[in-house]
């Protein structure tokens, strides 16, 4: 999967935006996931999982910034996203259908916080980028 010039630019400039507040979009993005949908809950029963606890703000750092991380790299995802992969494969075994269900909540997430800076186009880029990680992050399961 290839990203247009102009997605790329989208992507780039939305992670920018996000820039400095990793934690508190992606806490936030994992509160509306656990709390739309609890089945969720499973793979986080050693966090706390109350608004804006501490676990859920580190957390929500961590996949931010790997997405982050992911964004400076577009032409060579697979390469860059190996490490993570092989974590959510064989180790966490999370199950595929999750990450559209976080997918869409770092979208809603983005669009509350970003507003008019979210337009129509960015949205549609971060969805194909969230699609493309999404997917890179479940090849290994069989
Ligand atoms: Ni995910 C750990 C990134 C989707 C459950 N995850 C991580 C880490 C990163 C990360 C980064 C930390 C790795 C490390 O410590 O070395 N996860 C991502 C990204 C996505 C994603 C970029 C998709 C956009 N993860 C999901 C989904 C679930 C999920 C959909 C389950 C619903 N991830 C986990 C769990 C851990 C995890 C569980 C381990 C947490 C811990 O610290 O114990």
């Amino acid at each position: 999967m290839t990203f247009s010039a102009a997605e790329k630019a989208a992507i780039v400039s939305i992670v920018g935006k996000v820039s400095g507040n990793e934690s508190a979009i992606g806490a936030e993005a994992l509160e509306r996931m656990i709390l739309g949908f609890p089945q969720t809950k499973t793979y986080f029963k050693h966090f706390n999982l109350s608004h804006g606890s501490p676990d859920l703000q580190t957390h929500g750092g961590k996949v931010l910034g790997a997405l982050a991380k992911a964004a400076k790299r577009l032409d060579n995802l697979e390469e860059s996203l190996s490490e993570l992969s092989d974590l959510h494969a064989y180790n966490l075994r999370v199950d595929p259908g999750n990450f559209k269900l976080l997918s869409h909540t770092i979208l809603v997430t983005l669009a509350s916080h970003l507003s008019a800076d979210f337009d129509a186009v960015n949205h549609a880029a971060f969805d194909k980028f969230l699609s493309v990680v999404s997917q890179i992050l479940t090849s290994k399961y069989r």
